[in-house]
């Protein structure tokens, strides 16, 4: 068909391609949904990419030292923004990142891996090339991908349309997601733009199915304790928790669950960990009348090694895929599960009046908390005072994100300040994970506040990330907690054995190595005094990075963690039950 001759096309102002090459349609998606950066190292097999990545407005490239650096802070990136993305290349860029992905997987991280892959015949024919095993099998990198949770898509010639299906279980389905690209098909044509769905289909029926079970639990448990899990943050169901805490549902929340509604929440009953919960909690959370288990995880870290008194009989699952009730199952997405919820409550009715089968219960007070120290300007620094100075100087408002350890357990048992978001692993519980997942969140969300809690066994994994503060301009605030070594693992095991010990290094040096002096503060206060207002100084300090080196004893820990210690001993001998289960308790 002609143009119209009064209409000249060389003229439009917003010419759209009809197609364009691979990596240009790729990294114009990923700056369309908002990704901000791409995190990674190159190779040769992704230049191609990278060059195409440079040419790409609102999106920038955040350099790290390596891929498990790149992969937290990708991890990062997606729990801050809702969508992270990382850049790698074939075999060893993506096997350095494995370590990392498979907690994307674990703690439902909805990141992108492009992988810069060797030419397609060569991939395919199982060349021996560089970064290979040379065996004649080109596929060992993919299949280890989708053994640890992602979906992956490999593009090949006839397959233009793995761009578009990597970006739907990336954009819509919120999975860990690996895209190979071989370098010679960066500029396959590819229609433009992608076409992603919003959110997944869901039959009208599925939909009444799950209305019809939601409903009937509610009533057969209308005042059952919602128990809030790590999905709540990743899928942002925050509103609709709030609307159940108004129709009078009473709420606890899991360790991952932590900040998804403040501490000081009427709500709120408090912190539910098994038998390691306050009294209270545990008694409404674990009552015969039933409970919702919203978008969580009972995974040993979460209920004190598996010892929680749970019947998945009595419990309304809402899982990441699906609404469980004893044995009736509706697969629906978890957004389409929680507004059912939701609705059934609303139907329902809201009210403070006990109802049959319930009762309302008075907030206790707060969970597993320990009496805080008393101020004494001139005490040494340990544990108890650095939890206690931390919750009266952080701010509100602010991302906190801790690594396993007394880090951890430090903050679950204090605290938190209003709209406070806590980031930590507690399924996948990898060290080293806090302080580059706390860069990409500041990279991310440049207006929020960040703080990483990490401790000196922790920061030798990752501790080179902290370069992003020149590269890419990332601000923090690190509290490095140097204790002489791996002080979780010596509570769990024997407290004197040397392989707890690690050599000392002299962290105020690395860090003015690492960033330079002139784009971070450093303070290393011994005394009570001296901590708070170093903290205060640091907060208040948003221009540079700040970095608080903390010294305690190697045997000096939250009394939180000595309790969990103690559990997970005992848990190493107790036998697996059936709701010892894999994901929101999908066994029952
Ligand atoms: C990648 C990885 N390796 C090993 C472990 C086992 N691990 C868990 S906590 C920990 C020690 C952490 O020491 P540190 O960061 O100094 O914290 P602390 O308890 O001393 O404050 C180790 C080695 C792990 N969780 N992840
Ligand atoms: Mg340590």
């Amino acid at each position: 068909m002609s143009a119209r001759p009064d209409v000249p096309t060389d003229v439009h102002p917003f010419p759209v391609p009809a197609s364009r090459p691979l990596a240009d349609a790729l990294w114009h998606a990923v700056a369309e949904a908002g990704a901000g950066h791409v995190h990674g190292v190159p190779g040769d097999y992704s230049l191609r990419l990278l060059e195409a990545l440079e040419e790409t407005p609102g999106l920038g490239w955040a350099g790290c030292s390596t891929e498990l650096g790149a992969a937290f802070a990708a991890d990062g990136q997606a729990r801050a923004r809702g969508l992270g993305v990382l850049c790698t290349t074939y075999g060893v860029g993506e096997l350095s990142a494995l370590g990392a992905a498979a907690g994307w997987a674990a703690e439902d991280v909805a990141v992108l891996h492009v992988v810069g892959a060797p030419a397609w015949q060569r991939l395919r024919g199982g060349a021996a090339v560089h970064h290979s095993l040379a065996d004649g099998d080109g596929e060992h990198w993919v299949r280890i991908a989708a053994e640890a949770g992602a979906a992956v898509h490999v593009v090949a010639p006839d397959r233009p349309d793995a761009l578009t299906a990597a970006l739907t279980t990336w954009r819509r389905d919120r999975r860990p997601t690996v895209l190979v690209v071989p370098h010679d098909l960066v500029d396959l044509p590819v229609p433009s733009p992608p076409t992603v769905a919003a959110e997944p289909a869901v039959a009208q029926e599925a939909r009444d199915r799950a209305a019809d079970l939601a409903r009937r639990f509610v009533a057969a448990a209308p005042r059952a304790t919602v128990v809030l899990g790590h999905l709540v943050h990743r899928r942002g169901l925050h509103d609709a928790v709030r609307e159940l805490a108004a129709l009078g549902s009473p709420l606890a929340v899991l360790p991952a669950g932590r900040t998804a509604v403040d501490d000081d929440d009427p709500a709120l009953l408090g912190s539910y960990q098994g038998p390691l919960s306050d009294p209270g909690v545990r008694d409404a959370v674990e009552s015969r009348s039933g409970r919702v288990l919203l978008g969580g995880t009972l995974s040993d870290t979460a209920t004190a090694g598996f010892a929680h008194d749970l019947s998945l009989g009595e419990t309304l699952v809402v899982g990441r895929d699906a609404l469980r009730w004893g044995d009736e199952q509706v697969r629906v997405p978890i957004e389409v599960a929680t507004a059912a919820l939701v609705a059934a409550r609303r139907t329902r009715g809201a009210g403070g009046a006990a109802e049959p089968g319930g009762t309302v219960r008075a907030r206790p007070a707060r969970a597993s908390c320990a009496a805080a120290p008393a101020i004494d300007a001139t005490a040494a620094v340990t544990q108890a005072r650095l939890w206690a100075a931390l919750e009266v100087t952080l701010p509100p408002a602010h991302r906190v994100v801790v690594d396993p350890g007394t880090a951890t357990s430090g903050v679950l048992a204090s605290h938190l300040p209003a709209g406070t978001r806590l980031e930590s692993q507690t399924t996948w519980a990898a060290i080293g994970f806090a302080l580059p997942a706390a860069l990409g969140a500041a990279l991310a969300t440049p207006d929020e506040g960040v703080l990483a809690v990490v401790g000196d066994g922790a920061a030798r994994v990752t501790f080179q990330e902290l370069g992003l503060v020149r590269s890419a301009g990332a601000r923090i605030v690190l509290v490095l907690v140097d204790n002489g070594g791996y002080t979780i693992e010596r509570l769990l095991g024997d407290p004197s054995a040397r392989h707890h010990d690690v050599v000392p290094w002299d962290w105020p040096a690395l860090v003015r190595a690492v960033v330079g002096p002139d784009l971070v503060d450093v303070a290393t206060p011994t005394t009570d005094g001296e901590l708070r207002a170093a903290l205060a100084a640091a907060f208040a300090a948003r221009d540079r990075a700040q970095v608080v080196v903390v010294r305690t004893e190697p045997l000096d820990a939250p009394p939180a963690l000595h309790a969990v210690a103690r559990a997970l001993a005992r848990s190493r001998s107790r036998p697996a039950r059936s709701t010892d289960a894999p994901r929101e308790g999908t066994a029952s």
